[in-house]
């Protein structure tokens, strides 16, 4: 049985308060989970002020590389600790963990590591009234202490996104990982101090939102800057708490992605890449596709392979050969997205495949498991194609023409990220521009160059981090002005 302390300082603080961590799988019992009050998140706070007019502070730029390099290797050390936390907390198939969450986890400390050393500054030479030149130069420091609050879907994936470009900047952080899914963070922990991270430059608090950890970090006037991943309803909230003290914020929240496929594209392809951002983690992936356009020539044949794929889904235990979804993080969860194979129904959709519960044998009935489901024949008004389900569902509708379907995918308040099938230049340099999201990808899905920006438009987010985009937020700016 486990037992997830926060990390504060350096040290284990256990708090007597505990919650249960259960596994999606079976419903069974992982360990549990020691809540922060407000003294734990004071205590985590001040430790992180203290490490930021400390050693860390202090410290040189090289050495600072050198030790995120050092948690990227600790990482990797123990990739098979990480990989058996997170499959636990989540149950997605091991096959996808240890190809994507667990070496992400190491890239997000590597990537950020090495562009700090290579950030060039701007500098301008100006003319001054007095006949003579005064050079500018712009320094970057740290923001300070960083709050970063994060969700369940991609755990250790999405904290380090945050916390390796945090720390590389200089950066202190307290972070709040999902009640969900406490062990990578925890983990993480142990290899800070392995890799000599001095104390107290990141901490971990559990909890939940409100009127607990989350809360009381976000509404805490001595972190600098919020970082937060999460829904677009949390994001109001914790931008209400920012607004106290005038906090910035960087946010990337929900999404109601379009899938589009051309009629020229590569069929094969196309359905194979639609499956994977459809179904991949059992749909709860923030730039997943939850509506999907087929041109109308290749629209029943489409909709029939597509179905074939998500037929072809091998249910079951992380770890067991083959085994390509696993369940939704909790049973809380399924309830939300059966809510939607309910509503899809009453609403009146062809359920093409799924729609309910599958038949799972032995313990495995206790899980939080869901049919991946397709529909079809839903007017757009339908909630399963307004609102953000986060499970393995579709709808598909069929369109004619590309004014036709760029109207249709920007007809949502969110706007973080489309995949677009088409075999045309044109039509997929014009698709990328005129689809309003953050991230468009053509002929692939999730494909991350961590150089990038990446963020979302509309109700999507706030801000873009990736490459010298996460300084942006995780540095302040300064000019300085000398008279020559
Ligand atoms: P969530 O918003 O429910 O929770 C995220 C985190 O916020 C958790 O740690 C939670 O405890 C905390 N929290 C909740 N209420 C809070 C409050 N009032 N104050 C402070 N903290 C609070 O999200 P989730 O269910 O964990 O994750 C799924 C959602 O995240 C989906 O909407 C998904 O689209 C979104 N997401 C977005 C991205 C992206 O890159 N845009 C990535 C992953 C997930
Ligand atoms: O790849 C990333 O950096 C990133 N932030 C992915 C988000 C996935 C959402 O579930």
């Amino acid at each position: 049985m486990k037992d997830f302390k926060n990390f504060i300082n350096g040290e284990w603080v256990g708090t007597g308060r505990t919650f249960e961590d259960r596994n999606p799988v079976d419903n069974s019992l992982i360990g549990h989970v020691h809540e922060a009050g407000q003294a734990e998140v004071d205590a985590a706070v001040a430790a992180a002020r203290r490490a930021l007019q400390g050693e860390w502070g202090r410290m040189t730029t090289a050495r600072r590389v050198e030790l995120l390099h050092a948690v990227a290797d600790g990482i990797n050390r123990r990739f098979d600790e990480f990989l058996q936390a997170e499959i636990a907390d989540t149950g997605k198939p091991q096959s996808l963990a240890s190809h994507v969450d667990i070496p992400r986890g190491a890239a997000n400390f590597k990537v950020f590591a090495d562009l700090i050393k290579n950030v060039p500054a701007e500098s301008f030479t100006m003319d001054t009234p007095d006949g003579g030149q005064a050079v500018n130069y712009a320094v970057r420091g740290p923001r300070g202490v960083i709050g970063v609050v994060c969700p369940w879907n991609l755990p250790l994936l999405l904290m380090t996104w945050k916390v390796g470009p945090a720390l590389a900047c200089g950066n202190t952080v307290v972070v709040k990982p999902s009640e969900e899914t406490p062990a990578t963070a925890t983990l993480l922990g142990e290899v800070m101090n392995e890799a000599g991270i001095p104390p107290g430059v990141y901490n971990v608090v559990h909890g939940f939102g409100p009127d607990s950890a989350g809360a009381f970090l976000t509404q805490h006037p001595d972190v600098d800057g919020i970082t937060f991943t999460g829904e677009t309803r949390t994001g109001e909230a914790i931008m209400k708490a920012a607004a106290n003290g005038v906090r910035p914020v960087s946010f990337e929240l929900g999404g109601k992605n379009a899938g589009i496929v051309f009629a020229d594209a590569h069929f094969d392809k196309a359905v194979a890449g639609i499956a994977r951002s459809a179904f991949e983690n059992s749909g709860q992936v923030c730039l997943g596709t939850e509506r999907v356009y087929v041109q109308r020539p290749i629209f029943e044949r489409f909709v029939a392979a597509l179905k074939a794929k998500a037929e072809g889904f091998r249910l079951g235990r992380p770890g067991d050969e083959g085994v390509s979804m696993g369940p939704l993080v909790s049973l809380e969860h399924r309830e939300k997205v059966l809510s939607y194979y309910r509503k899809a129904a009453e609403e009146g959709a062809t359920v093409v495949t799924g729609g309910g519960v599958p038949q799972m044998p032995g313990a495995l009935a206790e899980g939080a498991w869901v049919q991946p489901t397709i529909w079809t024949g839903l007017p757009e008004s339908a909630a399963v194609i307004r609102e953000e389900i986060f499970g393995p569902c579709c709808h598909i509708a069929p369109f004619d023409t590309e004014e036709e379907v760029i109207a249709l995918a920007n007809d949502t308040p969110y706007g973080l990220a489309a995949t677009v099938w088409t075999s045309d230049l044109g039509t997929a340099h014009r698709m990328g521009r005129a689809l309003d999201v953050g991230i468009c990808w053509i002929n692939a899905w999730f494909l991350r160059d961590l150089r990038t920006a990446f963020g979302g438009a509309k109700q999507s987010g706030i801000g873009r981090e990736g490459g010298v985009h996460s300084l942006e937020f995780y540095t302040e700016l300064r000019n300085v002005c000398v008279k020559l």
